[in-house]
């Protein structure tokens, strides 16, 4: 059966902090949940350039670009219907906005008017009934930029060698600050401790599991 509005899960947090792998302990669940990946392939390939690569390459440059294609990609994500009952996609549109393109243009990467161009598209998007931005939980895992950098250099992907840890520091705080403190949040926040590896705390995702997975009941 199609579900056209599946119990959705966003799940959110720094960059290496762990969602592909708590994405991975649903794929033993096809029947309740459909999984969604951030689409980075498809950053890397629109119609042959890789825009992920260029962005890391030049920020101030190539971010405008970059931004707007992944709230694209993003969009499509969010409005696509599922088999299974649950929805669990890797990120949102809302953490495209509120910490990447927010980070960029407070580190004066992003003009603030290719800024604002992000934000009214933004603002259209989530008011307009023609899309499906609903969520229903959002799964924070939560990790010190320390943990985060030393993650992102062991999995050594090439776009990303040049990132500094104090680009990880900033979109904590973002993380932090949006999943905190904003007034607007479009569900219901669980936070996961996430410094410690799956190996070492083999538990650590299993009390949110379940409160998913009930869902598909
Ligand atoms: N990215 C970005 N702007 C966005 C979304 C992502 O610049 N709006 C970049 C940051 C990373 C890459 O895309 O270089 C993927 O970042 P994520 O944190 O979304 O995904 P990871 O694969 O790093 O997550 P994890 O390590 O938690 O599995």
């Amino acid at each position: 059966m199609e579900h056209t509005r599946p119990f959705t899960v966003i799940v959110e947090g720094n960059i290496g902090s762990g969602k592909s792998t708590f994405l991975e302990c649903f794929s033993k669940y096809p029947q309740e949940v459909e999984v969604f990946p951030e689409p980075v392939a498809k950053w890397r390939d629109v119609r042959g350039h890789n825009l992920f690569q260029l962005m890391y390459e030049d920020q101030e440059r190539w971010s405008m670009a970059f931004q707007s294609y992944a709230q694209l990609t993003m969009l499509e994500l969010h409005n696509q219907t599922t088999l299974a009952p649950v929805k669990i996609m890797e990120r949102s549109i809302f953490s495209g906005r509120h910490c990447f393109i927010e980070n960029l243009h407070e580190e004066k990467k992003m003009k603030h008017s290719e800024y604002t161009v992000l934000c009214e598209w933004f603002d259209f998007l989530q008011k307009s009934p023609m899309f499906n931005l609903k969520v229903d939980l959002i799964v924070y895992l939560k990790t010190s930029p320390e943990v985060a950098f030393k993650r992102v250099k062991q999995r050594a992907r090439s776009e990303e060698k040049i990132l500094p840890i104090e680009y990880l520091r900033n979109l904590h705080d973002l993380h932090e600050k949006w999943l905190h403190q904003s007034t607007d949040l479009p569900a219901e926040l669980v936070v996961i401790e996430a410094d410690q590896n799956l190996e070492q705390n083999p538990d650590m995702y299993a009390q949110v599991m379940e409160k998913v997975l009930a869902k598909a009941q």
